[in-house]
């Protein structure tokens, strides 16, 4: 399967076309300073969709067949996540892709590169697939993803691609306006799901009323800042809701070893418990 040229050029300086990119990225820069995430209308064209849901399968099928690990998320038999589509040359070469690198840079104003999940270490951190199949009792609980990450400066962003329509109903993401401008909040083991085990330990009503939400169609992205507290509520629809996500961070970014210390203790911990006949 081959990349999608469109997203694979290779053209000058950093390997693209910057004037592009700031005709149509940089204006929304003001948007995701002040709101922490911002839309972008076909962001992906249909044909850059289908690729990517085709190199999604191919890498469940035959790559990951079989995994043992954390990285394929099944509840019952559907698929809710696959957190580690980078171990695929397909998606190793999308980290590079002009695409995604000049919306990181347009918004964050800073030269990014995409992080890797060595990085982050354990499975969250780089590239994944996310669905909310309907009728599961799944929902992502608000977190902040320098949480898990840990990068210092928090200059970071998350891209979030919806691959069929999305809005509330089917599981769509809410994001709280301006959380990215007060820095991270204390966060706690969220028992009950798999991949997502953090979770903002006070968030509330005063969180809730500022939240914003898409309605998507296939292509469209939400950029989110790597402080926005984000989070789905769950699918209550008959619809599916994949999605697409690839992190990015400011390429001077360096981790915080105590702050990342505490993480990794939290997700040894939530295994053993897994180990043991726990929760997840
Ligand atoms: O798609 C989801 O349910 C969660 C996605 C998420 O938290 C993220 O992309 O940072």
């Amino acid at each position: 399967m081959n990349v999608p040229e469109q997203m694979m050029q290779m053209p000058q300086s950093r390997g693209f076309d910057r004037a592009h990119f700031e005709k149509h990225f940089t204006p929304l820069r003001d948007e995701f300073e002040r709101i922490g995430c911002v839309m972008v209308q076909s962001f992906l064209t249909l044909a850059e969709v289908e690729s990517l849901r085709a190199n999604i399968d191919r890498v469940v099928d035959q790559v990951l067949r079989g995994d043992s690990g954390d990285a394929v998320v099944r509840v019952g038999d559907k698929l809710r996540s696959v957190e580690n589509l980078l171990v695929d040359t397909y998606f190793r070469q999308l980290a590079g892709a002009p695409k995604f690198l000049g919306l990181g840079d347009a918004l964050l104003g800073e030269r990014v590169v995409a992080t890797m999940p060595e990085e982050p270490e354990g499975q969250f951190g780089s590239q994944g697939y996310l669905d909310m199949p309907p009728g599961m009792d799944i929902s992502t609980p608000p977190h902040q993803d320098l949480r898990y990450q840990n990068f210092v400066p928090a200059k970071a962003l998350g891209v979030w691609v919806a691959l069929e329509e999305t809005s509330l109903d089917n599981g769509g993401m809410r994001y709280v306006r301006g959380s990215h401008l007060r820095g991270l909040r204390a966060h706690e083991v969220d028992e009950r799901q798999l991949g997502f085990s953090m979770k903002v330990a006070d968030f509330g009503e005063a969180d809730r009323k500022e939240e914003v939400s898409f309605v998507m169609r296939p292509g469209d992205a939400v950029a989110h800042h790597g402080l926005t507290i984000h989070r789905s509520n769950g699918n209550h629809s008959d619809r599916h809701r994949p999605a697409f996500r690839m992190f990015m961070r400011w390429e001077g970014c360096v981790r915080d070893d105590e702050s990342h210390g505490w993480y990794l203790r939290q997700l040894a911990g939530r295994r053993e418990s897994r180990a043991a006949g726990g929760s997840l």
